[in-house]
């Protein structure tokens, strides 16, 4: 056996469940990576990601230098692949930059300017992007993959209870009494979290509902397994709240206490009855109700939720349907309870806490708030922009129309996880200047004027916050490739460049010693993180904010006495149908997701050990749509939509219900979001990627 010269502790860089790692280094090589048994919050488990997925980190391809495209400024922009860059020195690269992005601000202001920060760098790294964005091109547009995530959870929470984090801890899963899991695919998406919820069902005795279109693992141990039609939620959730109004299963001190609306909101329930639900999502109405009566009658219950709820062109309504559930039957501000959107990228959560947004400072605090807005401008020396910028999909349509003109992408992957791709080709080519910060050559690069290589997670210091407001370490294990460097290195080193190219007099502060001090500075604007700092994870291993002081312990459920918005407000919805229905020339729905081994466009999972076991693009067609098509499992077939076709190859499952078929995302060769379709929720603007109409075609 290997002798390890080092072992260190870090966080796992893929998934939001924040698993404690331990990295076994030899001459500067992970070679084993196991986890702890004693530290939260995964005690001694880890996933297929963890354990196996890390070597992506050694692969040869890594980005060692600055890159530049050989055809700077030729118009239209073409995608090239590696040769078409030259290799160029850090000062070149940067200076380059600086004075690209600098000409583009100083001739059409820095709304011009769309950027996007990194739910996979740290919170240090992304507490420097905002700065750099909002205090030196002097724009609000920033934001980063959320938008494509939860920010339907998040419009749909903040409406009815103000506050949009997973509300209770991930240490409560195992002793629940009674749970809801709902368009989240556990066992493959938060695979540790999924084992802490089998352990409830299948150890202590916990009651389960699954709400799900497909037939996931986590239906195996369920004791209730709704299988709508996709995109009937709404439909489902209101006859759940139906019954228990009707059944008079509600908990009247809590709806007294803490909501408000209960009077309108219970009117607007009398024609959703569980026979209406099933007429719109064919889950039988009995179903509706025993799934009712598990959630209202249990001591306590909670609900998980993920991109099945999220991801829709009603998204918002989805959210805001389950939070009525929970305020009607008070199961939230208690341990056990809560409204849990599962937080999808190891930092999502902590990406959107230190500002990645177009609206908020770090800590969620309003940019077009005078006051707070007057806080930052003392704490930086400068002026700032006071108009909430763009969101994702918002300055992709501005990139269309002409308003921005460049865009700076870190770590993140648009060109495999947008929708309708050749749309958002097309409009990549038309920008003046992109300018790309990663770890690999991803499928954007090919459209970048410069790449900027940056350290991995496994490479430098920082925090990671997981899906239950947990703030965990990461610790340098091995040297970086070649000369890449730390991200916040680079954006510091970027945006004193930019204040000189600019001209400006007064520096808004970018010269740090480590990610400790970031962190610090970030914690004195923010009253949430105030008493976390580096040296106190050194000691406690992880913290939830809000943790206002030093001796504070941190707060692993939230709204024990109250909610942001003071009272719960119940709100009254209305049942939407999709935005694009199968018809007869595109006769099936397309679900897109992920499986268990690959992460979003692959850029680290198709490098790591994890390729061997499922290396080709798949689609799930159930068993009597491929008799009727004669397609055979095994078989390659082409998929097509309204915006483009890919060739997959068939699992033959029942899985995926008749007339629906399933495709992850993750192979550039055959991209999922070839075919989908970029129709927005209303509110919260995201795309709807769970409801696609397609056809498919044998190959000969
Ligand atoms: N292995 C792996 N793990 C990951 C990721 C990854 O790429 N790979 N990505 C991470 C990220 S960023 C995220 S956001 C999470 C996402 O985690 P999940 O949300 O669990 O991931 P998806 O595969 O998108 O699964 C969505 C689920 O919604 C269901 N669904 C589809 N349509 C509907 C519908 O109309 N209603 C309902 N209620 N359900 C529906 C699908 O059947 C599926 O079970 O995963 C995280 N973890
Ligand atoms: N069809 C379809 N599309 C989807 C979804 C879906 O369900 N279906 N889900 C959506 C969701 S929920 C999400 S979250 C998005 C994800 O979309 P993205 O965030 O665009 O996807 P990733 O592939 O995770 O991109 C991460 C990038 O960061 C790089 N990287 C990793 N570590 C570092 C680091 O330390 N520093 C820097 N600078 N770079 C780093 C990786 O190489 C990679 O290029 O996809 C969305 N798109
Ligand atoms: S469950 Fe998530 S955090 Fe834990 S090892 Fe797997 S991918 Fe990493
Ligand atoms: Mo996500």
């Amino acid at each position: 056996m290997i002798e390890a010269q080092e072992v260190v502790r870090s966080t796992c860089p893929y998934c939001g469940v924040g698993c404690q790692i331990d990295m076994y280094i030899k001459e500067d090589q992970i070679f084993r990576v196991e986890a702890p048994f004693d530290v939260a919050p995964n005690f001694g488990r880890l996933c297929a990601k963890g354990r196996f997925g890390i070597d992506f980190v050694q692969h040869p391809s890594r980005l060692k230098k600055p890159l530049i495209r050989k055809d700077i400024g030729e118009s239209p922009r073409k995608a090239v692949g590696l040769e078409g860059f030259r290799e160029a020195t850090w000062e070149e690269a940067l200076d380059l930059a600086a004075e690209k992005l600098a000409a583009i601000v100083a001739q059409h202001g820095g709304d011009a300017v769309g950027t996007f920060c990194s739910a996979k760098a740290t919170n240090e790294d992304n507490y420097i992007f905002q700065k750099l964005v909002r205090g030196v091109l002097g724009t609000n547009n920033v934001d980063h993959c959320a938008r494509l995530c939860h920010a339907a959870s998040v419009a749909g929470l903040q409406l009815t209870i103000g506050s949009s984090a997973m509300s209770n801890s991930i240490a409560e899963m195992k002793d629940l009494d009674a749970f809801i899991v709902t368009g989240s695919n556990t066992t493959e998406t938060h695979p540790v979290i999924s084992t802490f919820l089998r352990e409830a069902v299948v150890r202590n005795g916990a009651k389960l509902a699954v709400i799900d279109p497909r037939q996931i693992e986590m239906t195996e141990f369920a004791d209730h397994w709704l299988r709508q039609k996709p995109g009937t939620d709404v439909a489902i959730f209101q006859a759940m709240a139906h019954v228990i109004v009707h059944e008079e299963l509600y908990n009247s001190d809590f709806i007294d206490d803490r909501t408000e609306g209960f009077g309108e909101y219970a009117k607007s329930l009398a024609d959703c009855t569980p026979e209406w639900a099933e007429g719109l999502s064919g889950v039988p109405a009995d179903q509706i109700r025993d799934a009712a009566r598990m959630y209202a009658n249990a001591e306590r219950a909670a609900i998980y939720w993920g991109m099945g709820i999220s991801q829709s062109v009603h998204g918002t309504d989805n959210a805001v349907s389950l939070a009525n559930l929970a305020l009607i039957t008070g199961h939230i501000g208690k341990p056990g309870t809560g409204l849990n959107p599962l937080r999808g990228q190891n930092n999502v959560q902590g990406c959107s806490d230190s500002g990645g947004l177009p609206n908020v400072f770090p800590g969620y605090q309003l940019v077009n708030d005078p006051d707070i807005r007057g806080k930052f401008e003392n704490d930086w020396g400068i002026q700032l922009n006071p108009d909430v910028g763009l969101t994702t999909m918002e300055m992709v349509d501005a990139a269309e129309q002409g308003g921005i003109k460049a865009y700076f992408v870190m770590g993140e992957n648009p060109m495999m996880s947008e929708p309708d791709l050749r749309h958002a080709r097309h409009v990549m080519a038309s920008l003046e200047f992109v300018l790309l910060q990663d770890i690999f050559f991803n499928e954007t690069a090919e459209y970048a004027d410069i790449i900027l290589p940056a350290t991995s997670f496994a490479e430098k210091a920082g925090t990671f916050t997981n899906s239950d407001r947990r703030v965990q370490l990461i610790r340098p294990a091995v040297p970086a490739p070649g000369e890449a460097r730390d991200d916040w290195v680079i954006l510091s080193e970027l945006a004193q460049r930019l204040e000189t190219e600019l001209g400006r007099e007064e520096s808004a502060g970018f010269e740090f010693d480590d990610p400790s001090a970031i962190w610090d500075e970030m914690a004195r604007l923010t009253p949430d993180f105030q008493g976390i700092s580096h040296a106190r994870l050194q000691r406690e291993d992880g913290v939830h904010w809000p943790c206002p002081s030093e001796d504070h312990p941190g707060t692993p459920y939230l709204f024990e006495d109250d909610f942001p918005s003071g009272r719960g407000r119940l709100t009254p919805l209305d049942y939407r149908p999709s935005a694009e229905l199968p018809n007869d020339e595109y006769p099936f729905i397309l679900s897109t997701g992920r499986v268990l081994y690959h992460w979003h466009g692959g850029t680290m999972t198709r490098r790591s050990k994890l390729e061997d076991i499922y290396p080709e693009p798949t689609v799930e067609v159930h068993p009597n749509d491929a008799e009727n098509l004669g397609i055979a499992a095994g078989d390659w077939i082409k998929v097509r939509s309204r915006r483009g076709e890919i060739q997959v190859r068939t699992l033959v499952t029942e899985r995926s219900p008749t007339g629906t078929v399933f495709i992850p995302f993750h192979f550039a060769e055959a991209a999922a979001n070839e075919l989908t379709l970029d129709a927005r929720d209303p509110q919260a603007k995201i795309p709807d990627y769970k409801m696609s109409a397609v056809a498919l075609e044998k190959l000969n």
